[in-house]
């Protein structure tokens, strides 16, 4: 069995997030035949693993065995210093079956005000992306590569990407990820940093 990824070979998706599947599909150049999970049909597993590695090679695990091919997952989400790094892996389920990140927002901001009310001086606003990128072979094999990125919850700004990019500030910018052209925000985040590390070690 091969452990390296072939230029053009047939890769699923394993991700259910439309705002995902774009940023992943850009990040890949082209290189793959990319097969959304959706479009197989593939369920949605229940992410029970607390951290990202252990939910992204669930994810793809799960989407490969079913599909007997290799399975890209990625598992991510905002962590907040002030809030213990909360909502980290809980991160979607903020948001509510209805995907209502306005709402998360207002939760998020809404528990600052307290945790700055007792964290007094020691208060920050600082924050920070992972993404756990995981390639699973249908035979069970999995590798994972981790990407992160550093800045600061600010007040909702901008309407591009998607979830949580309006209420994140990146680190030596001074707009948002929601602000920034898609470009310039896949030539830095989480996700980027996870897959250079994949392409460094299974691109073949
Ligand atoms: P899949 O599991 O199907 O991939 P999901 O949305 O449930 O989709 P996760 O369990 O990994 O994905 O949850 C990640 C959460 O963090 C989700 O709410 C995303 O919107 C948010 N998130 C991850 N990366 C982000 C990014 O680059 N910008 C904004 N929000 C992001």
């Amino acid at each position: 069995m091969s452990l390296s990824l072939i230029p053009g070979q047939k890769l699923i998706a394993a991700t259910h997030n439309p705002g995902k599947a774009v940023e992943i599909a850009a990040l890949l150049e082209g290189r793959f035949e990319i097969v959304a999970a959706g479009s197989l049909g593939l369920p949605e597993p229940e992410e029970t693993e607390t951290t990202f590695v252990g939910n992204a090679i669930l994810k793809a695990r799960h989407a490969a065995m079913r599909a007997g091919m290799v399975a890209l997952a990625d598992d991510s989400g905002l962590s907040i210093a002030a809030l213990n790094g909360d909502p980290g892996v809980y991160s979607a389920r903020w948001a509510g079956p209805a995907k209502d990140f306005v709402r998360a927002a207002e939760v998020i901001w809404h528990k600052l005000d307290t945790a700055r009310a007792a964290q007094g001086e020691a208060f920050t606003t600082t924050a920070w992306f992972t993404c756990a990128l995981a390639v699973a072979w249908p035979e069970g094999h999995a590798c994972v590569f981790e990407g992160r990125i550093d800045g600061q919850i600010v007040k909702p700004r901008g309407n591009r990407g998607f979830g949580y990019d309006p209420v994140f500030q990146p680190e030596g910018y001074d707009v948002t990820f929601a602000e920034m052209d898609p470009d310039a925000k896949d030539s830095i985040s989480h996700r980027r940093r996870a897959f250079a590390q994949l392409k460094a070690a299974l691109l073949a």
